[in-house]
């Protein structure tokens, strides 16, 4: 089934005060490698591995708990748009990790939810 969500969320506000919603605006500048009416990714300001790329939706939402069911189609575009990322980027051959951190335990810092595509070089245990 193709996604059309895309339209739906094209309504919601940004937040003022969000540096994701920001990028998603142009507001603030990023180094971006994909875009698509719904999900954009660009690369991390502060890159932990050869290949560090953020991939977002453009829709605010501030975590994974605060995703509902109606979300579903674009969380499943995302992660689709991040497979093709990744591939783009050269890193499907090697493979990658793709992480989504939810919450203060999990050292998110940046509140509205994105997943990071790490890769490039063979990486270390995940909680090191
Ligand atoms: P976290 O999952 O919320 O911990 O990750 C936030 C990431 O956003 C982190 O790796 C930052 O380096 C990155 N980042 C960015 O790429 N550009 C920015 O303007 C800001 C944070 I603020």
């Amino acid at each position: 089934m193709r996604y059309d969500g895309c339209k739906r969320n094209r309504g919601v506000r940004p937040l003022s005060d969000c540096l994701f919603c920001k990028i998603v605006e142009g507001t603030i500048p990023s180094r971006k490698v994909y875009e698509d009416d719904s999900v954009i990714a660009f690369h991390d300001i502060q890159p932990q591995a050869p290949v560090h790329l953020l991939v977002i939706p453009k829709k605010h939402i501030a975590t994974m708990n605060d995703c509902e069911e109606q979300d579903q189609m674009l969380l499943g575009h995302l992660l689709l748009s991040a497979q093709k990322i990744a591939k783009e980027a050269g890193l499907a051959e090697g493979g990658y990790r793709l992480i989504n951190n939810c919450g203060r335990d999990s050292g998110q810092v940046v509140f509205h939810i994105h997943w990071h595509i790490l890769g490039g070089e063979k990486l270390g245990p995940l909680n090191a």
